[in-house]
């Protein structure tokens, strides 16, 4: 078989003095870190769309990047080289999962019946890469934004031809999911939201978008289809306003239209930066009412107010990230996917390696960073006393629910004034993370 990436061999961990760019410093797959191996805390992911479907092309600009093996054209021969392309990047990196939308992997065609058969086609050699590769699919999702039918949206146009179509669409996709083992199936919205309020019933589309949701788990039973259903917040882009803003607005609509029991949050860095909201925030709120699903790994530039998809390299973050996923046991079934792009001005194939090697070791550090600092336990004594009043006393009843105003009145009357406050210690707590750093 061709080989496409001729300059690289296997990514292999040499540990943190080594030189070599082309190895990993921190990413061991098999060390155990708290009990688990490091691959099954991480559950790595890589995206077909940016990675093997990205060219560079910016609103100012033709693409850049110089993809050696890719013709340029939609066609199917050039998907199914790329599969071939994928396995072999997926494989020399040591990923253990991919994730795609149908039109990454197979062009659409002329009419609905000719893309499905594209698919189809393509999903069968996905199939036989995963059997030959080890390689999984964390989740499987359907573009429901490129194509000009859906711009007003998908389960939220106004048009209920194109709410049928986006219908259609989500159950191939789902059907290939399942075919293919995913292990997830995502809904981020692509146009599910508004640009202008004038034009729009705001009511309408919320309830559509339930509808589709509530059809789509339904069809999912039916076939047996057994992956967890992943949400990804995202507050704007390419609408002013998208439905699923932030972790919140998820949660509200899945609980307001009973999909609770149904639907996990897939958040990613850069969405939560883009709410105003820390990635901690996100990760937190969610996991807290149990609906952390899984994770897209970027960032954000904070100078552009836009979703730049970077790949992650600051170690505080990941440290974060870790935090948050460890207190809550891990993600899996979800993963962590890298939803990320490599700049336009990163040209080359190797720089495909050079930025998936970084954001491993990133989390990887990020994860054994938050190992020792939840092994040393100066973080949680420090919040467990903040928070002691509550252990027992007056603040043990108002946690278990057995005073009220009246009562809480008698006993501040009787006692004058409150305890004195405790020092919240924000400038230690920042310094005890880097001690670990
Ligand atoms: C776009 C989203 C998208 C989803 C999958 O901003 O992040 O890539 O992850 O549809
Ligand atoms: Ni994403
Ligand atoms: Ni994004």
């Amino acid at each position: 078989m061709a080989t496409y990436f001729p300059e690289v061999g296997s990514i292999v961990y040499e540990g943190p003095k080594t030189k070599n760019p082309l190895a990993f410093r921190h990413y061991n797959p098999d060390e155990i870190v708290e009990g688990r191996s490091m691959r099954d805390w991480l559950r790595f992911s890589v995206c077909y769309w940016h990675t093997f479907r990205g060219t560079g092309s910016d609103p100012f600009g033709a693409p850049t990047l110089q993809r050696p093996w890719d013709d340029g054209t939609d066609s199917l021969d050039n998907a199914l080289t790329r599969v071939d392309v994928a396995f072999e990047f997926m494989s020399k990196l040591g990923v253990p999962f991919y994730c795609f939308h149908d039109r990454d992997v197979a062009p659409e065609g002329s009419s609905l019946k000719q893309s499905n058969a594209n698919l189809d086609t393509v999903v069968a050699k996905l199939k036989e890469a995963q059997a030959r590769t080890g390689i999984k699919l964390l989740w499987g999702t359907a573009n429901l934004f490129s194509n000009p039918r859906f711009m007003h949206g998908a389960a939220t146009s106004p048009n209920a031809d194109v709410f049928a179509y986006a219908a259609a669409q989500v159950k191939k996709a789902m059907e290939v999911t399942k075919e293919l083992g995913g292990e997830n199936y995502v809904f981020w919205g692509g146009r599910e939201g508004y640009m202008c309020s004038y034009n729009t019933d705001m009511k309408r589309e919320l309830d559509h978008l339930a509808r589709f949701m509530h059809m789509a788990h339904d069809y999912a039973q039916q076939i047996g289809f057994r992956g967890q259903f992943l949400f990804e917040p995202k507050p704007k882009e390419p609408t002013k306003h998208q439905y699923d803003f932030d972790a919140a607005a998820c949660l509200n609509f899945i609980r307001q239209y009973g999909l609770l029991d149904v639907v996990k949050l897939n958040i990613e860095t850069n969405h939560a930066t883009l709410a105003g909201h820390s990635m901690m925030h996100e990760l937190e709120y969610a996991s807290i009412q149990g609906v952390l699903g899984s994770i897209d790994a970027n960032t954000g530039d904070m100078l552009l107010g836009w979703d730049t998809d970077q790949f992650p390299t600051d170690i505080y973050l990941t440290t974060q990230v870790m935090l948050v996923l460890m207190k809550q046991g891990g993600l899996a079934p979800g993963g962590t996917n890298f939803d990320a792009k490599v700049r336009r001005e990163s040209i080359d194939p190797v720089d495909l390696f050079h930025a998936h090697i970084g954001g491993m070791d990133a989390f990887a550090r990020g994860l054994k960073i938050a190992a020792a600092i939840r092994s040393d336990g100066m973080l949680s004594d420090f919040i467990k006393k903040r928070y002691s009043s509550f252990d027992n006393g007056i603040g043990r009843k108002i946690e278990i629910g057995t005073t009220n105003f009246a009562d809480l009145e008698a006993y501040m009357l009787q006692k004058g004034e409150a305890d004195a406050n405790i020092s919240g210690r924000q400038e230690l707590m920042e310094n005890i993370i880097n001690y670990y750093l």
